[in-house]
């Protein structure tokens, strides 16, 4: 049994989306953090970088924070969702290239676009200007392919649910997804699964899946 500790965003949602993927049984324990429940001692001992997501694995004892290891923790213990042989280094690369491009950058935009218009242009044109790069590189990695791993034309993966939440907030972002034709069927198709539905509403329904 694993305990999620999760919240409503990009973050959160990529690990609900995977477990509900994975069809485990698992409890979900909210942390708002718009009400600094993260700062809490007993959440710290799981997760010492006060940020969600968090696991618990009753089975094992496990603690984990940082939701790129908890990926790929829980796609090793159940192997599912995860590449093998060379290609599990490809899907590693994307996932690193969520967790430390994709991720902070469109958090920023965020911050910026979404949050605090009009506070800093600098800041807004150079977060925007980056995001259109990440989708173009996204978009050219999607060109005759389904999914950002595998061979041909690649298996659904850790990484395409890591990215995918972060598309999730085109709007936010003022991203046209028309614009990457690639990045747009890859999400619909994405949207489109049940367990990602299901996912994105943990813990508790904000809106519908965003679509294009
Ligand atoms: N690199 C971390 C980032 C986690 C993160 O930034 N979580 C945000 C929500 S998406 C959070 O908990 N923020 C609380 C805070 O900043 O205090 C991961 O991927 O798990």
């Amino acid at each position: 049994m694993i305990d999620l500790y999760t919240w409503t965003t990009p973050n959160g949602r990529k690990v609900s989306i995977l477990l509900e993927e994975l069809g485990v049984p698992y409890t979900v324990y909210p942390i708002d953090i718009g009400k600094n429940e993260q700062f809490a001692p007993e959440f710290l001992a799981i997760s010492p970088n006060n940020r969600i997501p968090a696991i618990v694995d009753r089975d094992t004892g496990q603690t984990l924070m940082e939701s790129g290891a908890i990926m790929l923790y829980l796609a090793e213990k159940f192997d599912r969702f995860q590449c093998h042989g060379a290609e599990r280094w490809r899907m590693i690369e994307w996932l690193m290239w969520q967790m430390g491009g994709a991720g902070p950058m469109l958090g920023q935009v965020h911050h910026f676009v979404h949050y605090n218009p009009g506070k800093s242009a600098y800041a807004e044109e150079r977060y925007s200007t980056e995001a259109h790069r990440l989708y173009r590189v996204l978009n050219t990695r999607l060109e005759g392919r389904d999914y950002v791993a595998g061979e041909g034309r690649g298996e659904y993966t850790i990484a395409d649910m890591a990215i995918w939440p972060w598309v999730s907030r085109f709007e936010w972002q003022k991203v046209a997804l028309a614009d990457f034709p690639n990045v747009r069927d890859w999400y619909v198709r994405i949207a489109q699964r049940p367990a990602v539905q299901r996912g994105y509403q943990v813990p508790k329904y904000v809106t519908d899946v965003p679509m294009p």
